[in-house]
């Protein structure tokens, strides 16, 4: 039986070769994806976010656990999807302009397209312009932007003002998400869903969709 907590400390310690390891193990154990996730590889983030916030750990080690997470999620992403073809709508995601963390984004968007969603990922360091042109050229249904930082965070409403003045307010609906941002903060600079994790944005997304139709 694997070890999960030894899965753990591996993404905490940045080791990336034992973190694959560990995790190609524990789904040939037939482990479920979504627990390794939730359990233990978003929680192991945590640790060293704690550790950094302490002083004891550095941005290096930040570095290594999430190139050690990033491993580890690959084999688990197609794992999360659930084998559906028809699409339930089109979303664009991105991580906005100043802010380079993408761990979080990219498990949503992953999440997304193993329910089905179409999803277009522009990436981290996204302007503003840069979502309302992804808007136009790929027709989203739903734009999803990710802030980890308290400094880029704001720039969700600089985006969502960027939409509303190319006149496509209307036409999208608007999620975000990201360690800082909560459902009051999403409330204020005018979206229309924020969720705290992978799971319940596609139900938010979902929710949106049907609102739509
Ligand atoms: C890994 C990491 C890094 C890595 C990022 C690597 C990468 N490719 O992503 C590196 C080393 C590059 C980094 C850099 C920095 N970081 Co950093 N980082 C982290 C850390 C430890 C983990 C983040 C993470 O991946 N979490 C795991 C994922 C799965 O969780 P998540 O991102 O929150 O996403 C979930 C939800 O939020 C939600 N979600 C996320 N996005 C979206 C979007 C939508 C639409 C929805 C619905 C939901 C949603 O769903 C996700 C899945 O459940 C956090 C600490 C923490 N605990 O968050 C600090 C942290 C975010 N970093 C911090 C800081 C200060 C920095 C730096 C400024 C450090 C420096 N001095 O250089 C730089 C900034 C660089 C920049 N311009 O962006 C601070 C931020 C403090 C603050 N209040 O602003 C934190 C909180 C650490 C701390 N405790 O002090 N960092």
């Amino acid at each position: 039986m694997t070890n999960l907590q030894e899965l753990s400390d591996a993404i905490v310690a940045g080791r990336l070769e034992p973190a694959v390891d560990l995790t190609r193990a524990a789904l040939d154990e037939g482990i479920d994806p979504q627990s390794i996730i939730s359990d233990h590889m978003i929680p192991a983030m945590q640790r060293i976010g704690l550790r950094f916030q302490e002083g004891r750990a550095f941005v290096p080690e930040l570095l290594m656990a999430a190139r050690a997470m990033k491993g580890a999620l690959e084999l688990v992403k197609p794992r999360l999807s659930n084998g559906k073809s028809a699409t339930v709508g089109r979303i664009v995601i991105g991580t906005v302009y100043g802010d380079l963390h993408d761990i979080g984004k990219n498990l949503v968007a992953s999440m997304f397209e193993g329910c089905g969603f179409e999803v277009v990922n522009l990436g981290v360091n996204i302007t503003a312009d840069r979502f309302v042109e992804a808007i136009r050229s790929e027709r989203a249904d739903i734009l999803c932007l990710s802030a980890l930082l308290t400094t880029t965070m704001n720039y969700m409403k600089t985006v969502i003002e960027a939409v509303e003045k190319a006149g496509l307010r209307d036409r999208v609906k608007i999620m975000v998400g990201g360690a800082p941002v909560n459902q009051l903060f999403a409330d204020r600079i005018g979206a229309d869903g924020y969720s705290d994790n992978a799971n319940s944005a596609v139900l938010k997304a979902k929710e949106l969709i049907a609102k739509t139709v």
